[in-house]
């Protein structure tokens, strides 16, 4: 204590916030102690639902026999289209969802009816026995399809700025071309589920795994025709998410409940891994048509680029998604005179949706592909050109959609990263290895990334949060997010500690639930811990308030200066234990919980022309890969991975790390390995880990560098952190675009390698032989 009373020890260091807290549960999750949706102790009189589904592309169904299929052993009940009390739809914006076919069915497993029996695997095998008739109809396939047919889910989208055709026809030099960037199965380790247990009077509390509680209440109330304070949904936590629990548990928590509310009996709804991925929408796949004019330092002056997008048969997100991939082409980069048109077509396929992301990373891969082909038409290293073309600090820093960056760090993250990577040094290395290296080529990029962050849909940037405190001491905080393995409520936890100042180990955090925290957005755009930690902090800096004012009438000295810290208010000289004075304020009459709210200020936007400020601040990053090709297989390995991202003032660096790691390799996964295939009938034949490869531990690079840029964020975010779930997934762009350095070397780094995403071994020994071949012409 100083002379004034106030304390001088304790407080001022006293920090939650910025510290390298384990995950709230990873105790639980090592001992597998952590209850997912389906370790909830069952109700006695549980069933268990599955869903039939579609076999043909586009049909009509002309008869539906399900006989067999209710006579099959433990079935309770079959359920079709018309037996849904409300309305037959779970679309997320536009309501074009139905959640069972009636009479139409647009994809190959498409769910057609719901079979209800006494276990799993009854049901499950009763569904394969239904005999429906079909009637083909043309289906469309592919986004190139799509668009030859003008077949699409949403009106197409433009943004333009300055007068490309004109810089066009000014450009001293020019390059067209194209790409496809495949999609991508979220591979959530917990599958959807859906656990609806009917109640009193209408009533149905649904357990479900869903980043959108709220949504499913509404989906559920809407299919039961019901109001939603009818509804509750809960979530405790995901085993994943990763965007494909955004819209799409809704089939699954609808078809859950409306078995369950005719039957009076909780039924359960798991998905087989199979079935996931057959029912399931996943990341967009893109094809682009570009073309670009630059200068001969490699200064783009023109920049036009035409995306598709596989949307599937319905809409889902696909709007927002193409939105951000047109608000992500110009990634890290001025562009002056640019055209970006964007269309969702529509597809008879899985209606693809949020996957980590959300069109950002398929908008910047475009741009990255011109910069990467700009480089070698002038014999530049890429890196001179990207950053030659970066936005300027004061100057060439709005972005196509008008909005003014203020923020940018690129330059010196850029700058650092070359450094501690040692990028030059070992671009001379590589040449020296490629030129006595016949078959194995090496190759190197570094990449960098821009992601504008807050929903881009204004309304969605709001959350609530709800903290108690009890006469004991202990505290408990309940908000909008859902945990799905990112930490969100080990940082809440901390911002609700910090505070109130006391201990972590004060805090707890309970499953999100739609009858605690109202009208909550999706845990997504990356902005859970924005929003959520905003919220907790306003509701535990009301009880701080009436804590302080409590305190000093009790104590003395104003209320101002009372401070929390290490587990104690410090008071007019004295040191209270936490716990005494709330058992105090408790019998005073002192509330002692409070609610909190937070919107996110200054983002507005005009869909119709694409301008305004739709995103809060940006996250910026990059990265350098090295990998070496062997050119007669295809075959690859990262070698080295170097990463640094910028979550500004980081409220748990070892989370963030972590966040970092995952969407490297999640993103690399993407980029290589990863391929979605539809046989020619439209039934998407890889849809499961046999066919499907995701990365495995053997992926990783052995020496994999990942650190956080020192920053902290220009915007008034919780505690000038910057998020970080999704942006770190652009990252591994350098992984791709060192397997086309490597393939370049084939001919000398003279030919641009036609290479698509992902770049399987198949698809690399293709991008080999069309140098060769360009090399001989
Ligand atoms: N990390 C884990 N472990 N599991 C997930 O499902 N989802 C990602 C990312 N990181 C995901 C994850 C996606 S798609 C988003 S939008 C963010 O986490 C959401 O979390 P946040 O906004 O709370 O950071
Ligand atoms: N916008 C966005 C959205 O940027 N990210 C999202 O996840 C999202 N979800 C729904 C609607 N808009
Ligand atoms: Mo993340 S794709 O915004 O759920």
């Amino acid at each position: 204590m100083n002379d004034a009373g106030t304390p001088n020890l304790g407080t001022a260091q006293w920090n939650e916030v910025g510290r390298a807290r384990p995950h709230e549960s990873a105790v639980l999750h090592v001992l597998g102690q952590a209850t997912y949706t389906d370790d909830i102790p069952e109700i006695a009189g549980t069933l268990h639902a599955a869903l039939g589904l579609s076999n043909r592309a586009h049909a009509r169904i002309t008869a539906i026999d399900l006989e067999q299929v209710a006579a099959s052993r433990g079935v309770v009940a079959v359920l079709l289209a018309q037996d849904i009390p409300g309305t037959n739809d779970c679309g997320p914006i536009i309501h074009d969802d139905p959640i069972l076919a009636d009479g139409l069915v647009q994809y190959l497993g498409q769910p057609v009816f719901i079979v209800v029996a006494d276990s799993h695997d009854n049901a499950r095998r009763a569904a394969k026995l239904a005999k429906v008739d079909y009637e083909d109809l043309p289906a469309i396939l592919t986004p190139q399809a799509a668009r030859a047919a003008a077949s699409y889910v949403l009106p197409p989208m433009r943004l333009a700025r300055g007068d490309a055709e004109n810089a066009f026809a000014r450009a001293p030099c020019r390059a067209k071309g194209e790409l496809y960037v495949g999609g991508q199965e979220q591979f959530y380790l917990e599958g959807q589920i859906a656990y609806a247990i009917p109640g009193e009077d209408r009533g149905m509390h649904v357990y479900c795994s869903t980043q959108h509680p709220s949504e499913m209440q509404h989906v559920v109330a809407h299919a039961l025709g019901l109001h939603s304070h009818h509804v509750v949904v809960e979530c405790r936590r995901m085993g994943g998410g990763f965007g494909g629990k955004e819209s799409q548990s809704a089939l699954w928590a609808s078809a859950a409940a409306i078995a369950a509310a005719r039957l009076r009996r909780p039924v359960k709804l798991r998905a087989d891994r199979d079935d996931d991925m057959l029912v399931t929408g996943k990341r967009h796949c893109f094809h682009y048509e570009y073309e670009v004019g630059y200068d001969r330092e490699g200064r783009i002056v023109a920049a036009k680029v035409d995306m598709v997008t596989r949307a599937g048969y319905s809409a889902d997100l696909s709007g927002p998604v193409a939105t951000r991939a047109v608000c992500h082409f110009d990634n890290t980069y001025y562009l002056s005179d640019v055209e970006i048109r964007a269309a969702c077509g529509k597809t008879n396929t899985q209606s693809n949706t949020a996957f980590r992301g959300f069109g950002g990373p398929q908008g910047a891969i475009a741009i990255e592909y011109v910069i990467d082909e700009i480089a070698r038409n002038l014999g530049r290293d890429p890196l001179d050109i990207r950053r030659l073309n970066f936005y300027g600090r004061l100057e060439r820093n709005v972005t196509p959609y008008g909005q003014t960056i203020v923020d940018n760090v690129i330059h010196e993250l850029v700058a650092e990263l070359e450094e501690t990577s040692d990028y030059r040094a070992r671009r001379v290395a590589i040449s020296e290895y490629n030129r006595t290296s016949p078959v194995l080529k090496k190759g190197l990029a570094i990449t960098p990334v821009k992601f504008g962050i807050a929903f881009n849909v204004t309304h969605l940037n709001q959350a609530g949060a709800l903290v108690h405190v009890y006469v004991d001491g202990s505290i408990l905080v309940n908000h909008g997010g859902t945990e799905m393995g990112q930490g969100i409520n080990t940082k809440v936890m901390q911002v609700v500690a910090h505070e109130l100042g006391v201990d972590l180990e004060r805090v707890r955090a309970t499953a999100t639930n739609t009858s605690k925290v109202a009208n909550t957005s999706a845990t997504a755009a990356s902005t859970g811990a924005d929003l959520n930690g905003k919220a907790a902090q306003d509701a535990a800096r009301k009880i701080r308030d009436r804590l302080a004012a409590f305190a000093a009438a009790q104590f003395g000295g104003e209320a101002s200066e009372v401070q929390f810290a290490a587990d104690t208010v410090f008071v007019a000289g004295r040191e209270v234990p936490f716990s005494e004075l709330v058992a105090k304020a408790y019998l005073a009459r002192v509330q002692l919980w409070s609610d909190g709210f937070y919107a996110t200020p200054g983002l507005h936007w005009d869909p119709k022309t694409m301008n305004g400020h739709p995103f809060s601040y940006y996250a910026y990053g990059a990265a350098v890969s090295e990998v070496v090709v062997d050119t007669l297989t295809g075959e690859w390995k990262l070698l080295r991975a170097d990463a640094l991202y910028d979550a500004g003032n980081s409220l748990n660096p070892a989370i963030d790390i972590g966040q970092v790691e995952g969407a490297f390799i999640q993103g690399m996964g993407w980029l290589t390995t990863e391929e979605l295939w539809w046989n020619p009938a439209g039934k998407l034949m890889t849809h499961a880990p046999s066919t499907y490869k995701i990365p495995g531990i053997s992926d990783c690079p052995e020496d994999f560098r990942v650190r956080l840029f020192k920053n902290r964020n220009a915007e008034d975010s919780i505690h000038r952190s910057k998020a970080v779930g999704e942006p770190p997934l652009l990252l591994p762009f350098s992984v791709f675009f060192a397997i086309r350095d490597a393939i370049s070397a084939v001919g000398g780094h003279k030919v641009n390698p036609p290479l698509n995403a992902p770049a399987t071994c198949e698809e690399i020994l293709k991008a080999v032989a069309a140098v060769e071949a360009a090399q001989d012409a």
